[in-house]
């Protein structure tokens, strides 16, 4: 069957001319720095967000999770949205490998305030553990891709730079941000002292994200890179898709978040579900089934018996993402059978 497959925009396969730029790619080897593709993506990526400098890493996670060790040392403190990415989805990386306590704080479509913050500080007394990175995810995955106003980030910055806090951006998706909301890249570099980007999600390259920031935390980061088996030779050819995608994949993001949101007002107007529809600004779509007869994993099972892959987020929730494999005949049907499966049979 050709599966319809919506359960994350990670599974891209490359375009045709992605891999033509994979295939031409000139390469050497990075552990030594001679990846001119690497370096091309890396230099790329830090002036587009207005940053010293940048590395290729394999995946969202290990950004993450570098910056975390980077930022900090054992036994610190680090203020996150308690349904992020880095809290809930990293396997307890930051206990495993940095060795720091995580303090979740309950967010508003995914976005924690200013206030929050300062009211979640730790005062300066041996009894406690020390407030030192600040991690903000946007878009945010589990508010369902809601965009974090870059307003707040600003007022966060300010407060964080006058109290000697790190703050690092998850910014998996924040191509997905920019286009929604229009704010230019480099301003959301300006909030933060570093950020990670994936180019294996909405911009559909095969593999990798780039960690960005200043050349002392780069320096630290690509430390641990290396510790952590994360040092690449030829990975010029991944980068080459990096870059690919960059030219030609970002504007093309209007498109998955207008069909996730045909797809979010579908699922909205079926008796006893509901959708977030303040939240979903991009490719995300949370549908949730609590007052219906389905549970999240009844529904899952129902739109695959229609050649819908979905994911079951919760007892009660299913997540659908939209991305560049998808056709409009993909939607159309989704579409179809949102109305007549789920609407039909409330
Ligand atoms: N998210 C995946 C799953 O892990 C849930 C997905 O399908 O959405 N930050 C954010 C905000 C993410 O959504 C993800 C991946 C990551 C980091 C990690 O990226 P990878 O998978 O490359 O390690």
């Amino acid at each position: 069957m050709d599966w319809i497959d919506l359960r994350s925009d990670t599974v891209t396969l490359p375009t045709a001319e992605m891999r033509k730029a994979i295939f031409t790619a000139e390469v050497g080897d990075d552990v030594f720095g001679e990846d001119p593709t690497i370096n091309a993506l890396q230099d790329t990526v830090a002036r587009m967000f207005g940053m010293e400098r940048a590395l290729f890493v394999p995946s969202g996670t290990m950004g993450n999770q570098l910056a975390i060790k980077s930022h900090t040392d054992p036994g610190d403190e680090v203020i996150c949205e308690q349904d992020s990415h880095c809290f809930n989805y990293e396997g307890g990386g930051p206990a495993l490998l940095s060795g720091v306590q995580m303090r979740p704080l309950p967010g508003r479509c995914g976005a924690i305030t200013v206030e929050q913050i300062k009211s979640s500080l730790r005062p300066t007394d041996a009894h406690f553990p020390r407030s030192r990175l600040i991690v903000l995810e946007n878009t945010h995955n589990r508010a369902g891709g809601a965009v974090f106003p870059v307003e707040e980030m600003e007022r966060i910055a300010v407060f964080a730079r006058d109290r000697k806090l790190a703050v690092h951006l998850d910014g998996a998706r924040l191509f997905n941000a920019h286009i929604a909301s229009g704010v230019p890249l480099a301003r959301y570099g300006a909030c933060v002292d570093s950020l990670s980007i994936c180019l294996s999600k909405g911009l559909g390259a095969p593999v990798g994200s780039v960690l960005v920031g200043s050349a002392a935390f780069i320096e630290r980061a690509h430390r641990f890179r290396k510790i952590w088996g994360g040092g690449m030779r030829q990975s010029g050819i991944l980068a080459a898709a990096g870059l690919y995608a960059l030219s030609n994949h970002v504007e093309r993001l209007q498109e998955d978040h207008r069909r996730a949101r045909s797809l979010a007002q579908a699922f909205a107007a079926v008796k006893g579900v509901s959708v977030d529809l303040e939240s979903t600004q991009t490719n995300i779509v949370l549908v949730d089934f609590s007052a219906s007869r389905w549970s999240g994993a009844a529904a899952t099972e129902q739109l695959k018996q229609d050649g819908i892959l979905a994911i079951a987020f919760s007892p009660t929730r299913v997540r659908l993402v939209t991305h560049l494999n998808l056709t409009e005949e993909n939607i159309t049907r989704t579409l179809e059978v949102i109305r007549w499966r789920f609407q039909g049979e409330s």
